[in-house]
């Protein structure tokens, strides 16, 4: 059976806490309740990481070929804007990866407009909330099984 890494990064725990006007009112359990249901029906195993940590979040994307995952869906949340860590993992890891954010980072303040991850990822799904999330997935099946 093929199977997916997904990683939250830093703060995502919070979801559904705070701030619901940007990222909606939805908690990360039932977003992985979504994903793992989704993954269910395309007959994929998926294991959920969350992490605040830089380091531990290298730590996954750099062990992930190792430990069978095909792919990774990540929401680098904070990283994104900030770590050449996250990216030179993901450009070395040698795995099908895409990147998504619930809100559209584009139409926020400007230290947002730049991810470093877009670059080294095969496709970025950003704007649409806890949607991004299982069209993120959908996308990152699709190219697994065409690969
Ligand atoms: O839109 C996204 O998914 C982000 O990756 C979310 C990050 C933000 O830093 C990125 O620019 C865009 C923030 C995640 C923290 O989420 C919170 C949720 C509730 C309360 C506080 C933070």
């Amino acid at each position: 059976m093929k199977k997916i890494l997904v990683i939250h990064g830093p703060n995502l725990d919070l979801l559904g806490t705070r701030e619901p006007t940007i990222y909606g009112r939805l908690t990360l359990a039932k977003i992985n309740r979504m994903l793992k249901i989704q993954a269910k029906k395309a007959k994929v195993a998926l294991v959920i990481k969350q992490s605040n940590h830089e380091g531990a979040i290298v730590d996954l994307i750099g062990r992930a070929k190792k430990n069978k995952f095909q792919g990774i869906l990540i929401n680098p949340a904070a990283y994104t804007h900030t770590s050449v860590a996250v990216r030179d993992a993901i450009a070395a890891c040698g795995l099908i990866v895409v990147e998504v954010h619930l809100s559209n980072i584009y139409s926020r303040e400007e230290f947002r407009h730049k991810s470093l991850i877009s670059p080294v990822v095969c496709g970025t799904i950003l704007g649409f909330g806890a949607n991004s999330y299982t069209l993120g997935l959908a996308a990152l099946l699709d190219l697994i099984r065409t690969k």
